[in-house]
């Protein structure tokens, strides 16, 4: 049978009221791409798949959230959705709006937000609102006024987002016939890693598909997680998790106990340096903050603290890295300038 989108697949499996209505960019059934060069230049010995949520339709795993939350905001006659994001919820939410005849503000901390985000949002036809301050400051401001205003939250705040991540977990389970043993993944807000560890919990229950540690990864620059307390100023060239004050924190952190698992930092160099070696290595250029979670496994196995041998692991690498084309080009060396003609080329090339 076609595919025809998350709510279809796995809706009977989530928590979504009875009015919910489906509106659907099909979402979902992203690939997990074995990355056996990678696994071998972290050590080797174990299997490491790459779960490529930059594969969505806006071009990370906001999606998942976004068709849950949308549907059930679009089938009780909403018409206005709201969020604060560093750029892919914005983009998710304006485009999810879009498909259902609906009006979308987007509220963005001011010149930290990536290209391929923000064009999204105003492509989609969101009415975007760039705040001076963090995106602390602005979600901070987008649940005081849907509090007064009969607009819909679509931050991950709203428990139909994590309904639909949750299909994250689920699609791997299916996918390999059990959990990995080792969940890696970017810590932001907190939202994904508290809605995959409810849907391996969830999974398991009903299907003993086991259960992984789970190793979340914030930058070291905005990691309130690691260090205790929220961080006023945060600041990664990963502007995706520049997030001081995440509004899932406790569960990211219940979720990390719970599995064994444990929540680290990893920092600006450390999460590039990821970002550049997944690319050369697997072909798979995924946005910076999406190479964080490889980036702690890294960490963790050279520090001796994870091994890996004979285990099964999943990174979930949340966005493209076409989201993100400035970080890729600043670095770059510029394009060699050659006549148009063969003899020239021959001289460039063969030297
Ligand atoms: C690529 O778009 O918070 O821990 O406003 O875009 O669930 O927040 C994005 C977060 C990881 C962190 N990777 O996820 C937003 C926003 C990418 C992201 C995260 C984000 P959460």
């Amino acid at each position: 049978m076609a595919y025809s989108g998350l709510l279809s697949r796995y809706g009977h499996l989530l928590n979504l009221p009875p009015h919910t209505r489906t509106i659907s960019l099909l979402e979902g059934d992203t690939p997990l791409i074995p990355a056996d060069y990678l696994s071998r230049q972290l050590g080797g010995g174990f299997e490491l798949f790459i779960k490529f949520e930059g594969l969505n339709p806006t071009g990370s795993f906001k999606d998942r959230g976004m068709t849950a939350a949308v549907s059930e905001a679009f089938g009780r006659n909403a018409t206005t959705v709201i969020c604060a994001s560093t750029g892919n919820t914005a983009a998710s939410a304006a485009a999810y709006a879009a498909r259902a005849g609906m009006k979308s503000i987007v509220l963005i901390p001011q010149g930290k937000v990536a290209a391929g985000k923000l064009a999204g949002a105003a492509a989609y036809g969101a009415r975007v609102i760039q705040i001076e301050g963090s995106f602390d400051d602005a979600l901070t401001m987008v649940i005081e006024i849907t509090n007064k205003h009969p607009i819909c939250l679509v931050n991950s705040i709203n428990p139909y987002r994590i309904e639909g991540q949750k299909t994250g977990a689920f699609e791997i389970c299916d996918a390999i016939e059990s959990a990995p043993d080792w969940l890696c993944l970017p810590v932001g807000n907190a939202g994904n890693i508290s809605a995959y560890w409810a849907g391996f919990k969830q999974y398991n229950e009903i299907k003993s598909t086991g259960l992984p540690q789970v190793l979340g990864v914030q930058a070291a620059g905005a990691a309130p997680l690691v260090i205790g307390h929220a961080v006023e100023n945060p600041e990664t060239v990963a502007t995706a998790i520049r997030i001081g004050k995440p509004a899932r924190g406790e569960q990211a952190l219940q979720a990390a106990e719970e599995s064994n698992g444990k929540i680290i930092a990893a920092t600006d160099t450390q999460i590039v340096d990821m970002q550049k070696l997944l690319a050369r290595l697997e072909g798979i250029w995924v946005e910076p903050a999406s190479a964080a979670g490889l980036a702690g496994l890294a960490i963790e196995i050279e520090n001796g603290n994870l091994n890996p041998k004979g285990k099964r692991v999943v990174a979930i690498c949340t966005g493209h890295g076409l989201k993100d084309p400035d970080i890729v080009i600043k670095d770059m060396v510029k394009p060699q300038v050659v006549m148009p003609n063969l003899s020239a080329l021959e001289e460039v090339i063969l030297g």
